[in-house]
């Protein structure tokens, strides 16, 4: 594990914390490919229920390094932002839920990297921006479409035409943000919510995960149709006979994730 990552286990949920402090945790090619290799590692480990993800010191993400980038020629710029978005959607496509917690800065790549989580919580300290357009940029990692998703196409605009950030009660208002918390609180609010998800059935999650992201690219009766096939899918799992046996008995169900 490169030393700009961190992996760390608490019980069931994984916690990323991004740890180039000194750079404002700025994503360079490193910084990507150690992000990539520990949602490899959390991917390979049945074990990780959920995953939580956040920055060391004053920034979640600052944005892609722009020193690193200032030198790069077109190829090499359109292989960079590949390596940002097969590492976004490597992360995005986790069959467990992941949260940002989100304790400062989430600038350009920085949102960007928040975005592909499923949802965010943030520090109140927290600022959030597309600003490529003020370097002379557009978002290279998701943030024409991830941000049109999260919070329509109005919002997504003003955010990446005029590159000003805003702060975590606006990111709130918006629907950028689930939940903002005092800063001290914010990484043990997000572990607090990743062991709750933890407890649900791993099945079930992972299937209802996977129907929203597809459902949202398709169709409304495609949508509802690929709902209706996996509805029909679960009630071959065993988790959703100890599920409702559970509930029935009035016990705590004990779910194996088949
Ligand atoms: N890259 C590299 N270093 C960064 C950085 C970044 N994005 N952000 C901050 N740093 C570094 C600073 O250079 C400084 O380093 P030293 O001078 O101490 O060596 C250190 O972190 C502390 O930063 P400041 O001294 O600036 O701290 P302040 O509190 O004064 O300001 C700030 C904090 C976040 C407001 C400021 O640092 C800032 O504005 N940072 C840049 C934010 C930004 O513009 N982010 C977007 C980056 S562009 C694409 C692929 C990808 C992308 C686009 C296209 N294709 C290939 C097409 C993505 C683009 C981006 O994300």
């Amino acid at each position: 594990m490169s030393d700009c990552v961190r992996n760390e286990r608490h019980g069931a949920v994984a916690v990323l914390t991004l740890n180039r402090p000194k750079a404002l945790n700025a994503l360079d090619r490193a910084t990507l490919n150690a992000i990539g290799s520990a949602i490899a590692d959390v991917a390979e480990d049945g074990s990780v229920r959920a995953l939580v993800l956040t920055g060391e010191g004053r920034a979640f993400a600052a944005g892609a390094d722009i020193a690193e980038m200032r030198g790069l020629d077109p190829l090499e710029a359109e292989k960079f932002s590949k390596l940002g978005h097969s590492t976004f959607a490597a992360l995005e496509a986790l069959p467990i839920p992941t949260l940002a917690a989100v304790n400062g800065y989430a600038l350009g790549g920085g949102c960007e990297l928040a975005l592909a989580c499923d949802w965010i919580y943030a520090s109140e300290k927290a600022r959030f921006g597309q600003p490529e357009v003020a370097l002379g940029l557009i978002p290279g990692f998701g943030g024409t479409s991830r941000l049109v998703r999260r919070v329509g196409v109005a919002w997504a605009k003003e955010l990446v035409l005029s590159g000003d950030p805003i702060r975590a009660d606006e990111a709130l208002r918006i629907g950028l943000a689930n939940r903002v918390f005092p800063g001290d609180e914010l990484l043990a609010r997000a572990l607090a919510a990743g062991e709750s998800v933890a407890a649900r059935g791993p099945l079930a999650v992972a299937l209802a995960k996977e129907v929203i992201e597809q459902g949202q690219d398709a169709d409304v009766r495609t949508a509802h149709a690929l709902e209706q096939k996996t509805f029909g899918l679960v009630f071959a799992s065993q988790d959703r006979e100890e599920g409702m046996d559970a509930f029935l008995a009035k016990r705590e169900p004990q779910f194996q994730n088949n």
